[in-house]
């Protein structure tokens, strides 16, 4: 075998954000741009020698070639094995499935989850640790440390191994394993729902329609839901992964799986509709005619855990991202159980799982899922939804004002403005931080601010603080707004405003969130200067 050390610079810009290093497809074409940042993670890592690792992504443009670069790199620093996702596909809740199941020391995965994809779309990595879950900041950290003085990497010269057909090939040395991508996963789902009263649920003229949005949920959509759930074929929608995604955004939100929404608004809709994004993790939950709020269904999922074989045992705790609304607390309240509140991103959840402190977690921005992985998942959303349907048996509209009746409503809503100037979107934070001092005790109508802060985090089982992850403004009456700058856009700067009322009135529960909020809309705009300062005033995409 033939290691080469290749002489390299380092680049300054790898600093992985809310869910690994994302960047344009061209960025990563640069060349040594990704064998830096994949030379870094072996460094930081320092694996012992022979460990195994997983790698796969979601299929999108230049997965293939990614997967190629990674195998020899990992050959020449001395990972004994590799596992593959056919393909070179893994779903990420898959990939997190694989490493725990086998046990290995990590996983590379390959997404920039739900943007774009294509030539001229968006590319992604990230690393996984041995618990299956994205390596937490201070591995991150370390390695954007080591990008920024990397001179060196090492690399294989061996041909490229062939990720179609399943089996075990040797690359310089190194044992390639190529693995069935879905059957792990499907066998998981199996383990935790239960899949007899589904299938008698969906026998019995229940329809449903899932889009897996042309991206990685596909072929394990239509294993679990066509196959062993015995749906009829056509159910799974856009079910062929495309390396563009079939020129679409794989965002599973009612602005951009607009095909699924059409069939879920339309004349005789399903009696249940789900869509997934580019790599499985996210969820969008819909009834006939009707959106379920991310934030409600986890705190739905937590009310009805006991009707699933999986969590009847009891859950030890549940945990949400700060931007979450507070519907999922309500619930821990009344089951007795603790109630976490941690930053934006899944990377915060995993050591409150390790520790068995939290069975359930979930962020707003359609991520749901549980301790059986370390990864948000989209499809265990869905199959959870359909455990409690076939259980229940009642429509999803009537389980969500069910639910609202029984523990109040939490009116929520994100606001996103997307693609802004990068310097109006900090000067419109730097003016808000700016209020820190003189905005609690003011009063906007109904609304008295009660403290102001930009939130910050100690993690409760090593300790570490994780600071600036959004400014929340909260009222004396327990509503909210929350300012965040994305950390997963590639171009320009997202602006998310996050809004939250709570309604205990039954006869007022059942408005529309715009409406029932457009007091909270029209405070965020004024502390922000928003429109003087971007020249919106309409969000890219309200969910
Ligand atoms: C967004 C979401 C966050 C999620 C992250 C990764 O991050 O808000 O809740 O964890 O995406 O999801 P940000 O920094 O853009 O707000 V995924 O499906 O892109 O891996
Ligand atoms: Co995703």
């Amino acid at each position: 075998m033939s290691i080469r050390t290749v002489a390299t610079t380092p680049f300054n810009d790898q600093k992985p954000g809310t869910s690994g290093l994302r960047k344009k497809v061209s960025a990563f074409q640069v060349a040594n741009y990704l064998e830096n940042f994949v030379q870094s993670i072996f460094d930081t890592i320092a694996a012992p020698a022979g460990s195994t690792l997983v790698v796969g992504g979601d299929g999108r443009y230049y997965n293939r070639e990614a997967i190629q670069v990674i195998l020899k790199i990992a050959a020449a620093n001395g990972f004994g094995k590799v596992l593959v996702g056919q393909g070179g596909i893994l779903s990420t809740p898959a990939a997190s499935c694989v490493i725990r199941k086998y046990q290995t020391y990590g996983g590379i995965i390959l997404s920039a989850s739900h943007n774009p994809g294509g030539p001229d779309g968006d590319f992604g990595i990230k690393y996984n640790t041995a618990n299956g879950g994205p390596a937490p900041e201070k591995i991150t950290d370390a390695i954007f440390a080591r990008s920024k003085s990397l001179e060196h990497y090492r690399m294989v010269d061996a041909p490229d191994v062939a990720l179609d057909q399943q089996g075990s090939f040797s690359l310089g040395g190194m044992a390639v394993e190529v693995i069935d991508a879905v059957a792990d996963y499907a066998d998981l789902m199996e383990s935790l729902f239960d899949f007899t009263a589904i299938r008698t649920l969906l026998s019995g003229g229940f329809r449903l329609s899932f889009d897996a949005m042309h991206a990685v949920t596909g072929p394990y959509a239509k294993e679990i839901i066509e196959q062993r759930l015995g749906a009829p074929a056509g159910t799974v929608i856009n079910g062929v992964p495309l390396p563009d995604f079939g020129q679409g955004h794989p965002d599973p939100n009612l602005t951009y799986a607009h095909e699924l929404v059409e069939i879920m608004y339309g004349d005789h809709a399903p009696d249940f509709g789900a869509a997934s994004d580019g790599d499985g993790d996210r969820n969008m939950i819909l009834g006939r005619h009707f959106f379920v709020n991310p934030s409600d269904s986890l705190a739905l999922i937590a009310a009805n855990a006991a009707l699933t074989p999986g969590y009847a045992k009891g859950l030890a705790g549940v945990a949400r991202s700060m931007p979450t609304s507070g519907a999922a607390d309500r619930v821990a309240a009344k089951l007795g159980i603790p109630c976490y509140e941690t930053p934006t991103g899944w990377k915060f959840f995993g050591n409150l799982m390790d520790a068995g402190k939290v069975t359930l977690c979930g962020e707003e921005s359609f991520g749901t899922g549980s301790d059986h992985v370390r990864e948000k998942d989209g499809l265990w959303a869905v199959l959870f939804w359909l455990n409690i349907l076939a259980k229940r048996g009642q429509s999803v509209e009537d389980i969500v004002h069910q639910h609202w009746a029984e523990y109040g409503r939490n009116v929520y809503s994100r606001h996103d403005y997307e693609g802004l100037p990068s310097d109006a979107a900090e000067g419109l934070m730097a003016h808000l931080k700016s209020q820190f001092a003189s905005l609690p005790g003011r009063r906007f109508g109904n609304y008295q601010v009660k403290l102001f802060d930009d939130f910050s985090y100690t993690d409760p089982i090593d300790g570490s603080v994780s600071t600036g992850q959004g400014l929340r403004v909260i009222f004396e009456d327990g509503s909210r707004i929350v300012f965040r700058l994305s950390g997963t856009g590639t171009e320009g700067a997202t602006l998310r405003i996050y809004l939250e009322a709570f309604e205990s009135d039954a006869a007022r529960q059942r408005m529309d969130a715009q409406e029932a909020l457009s007091g909270l809309i029209a405070i965020a705009h004024e502390l922000s200067q928003l429109k003087a300062r971007t020249g919106r005033e309409q969000p890219t995409v309200i969910t």
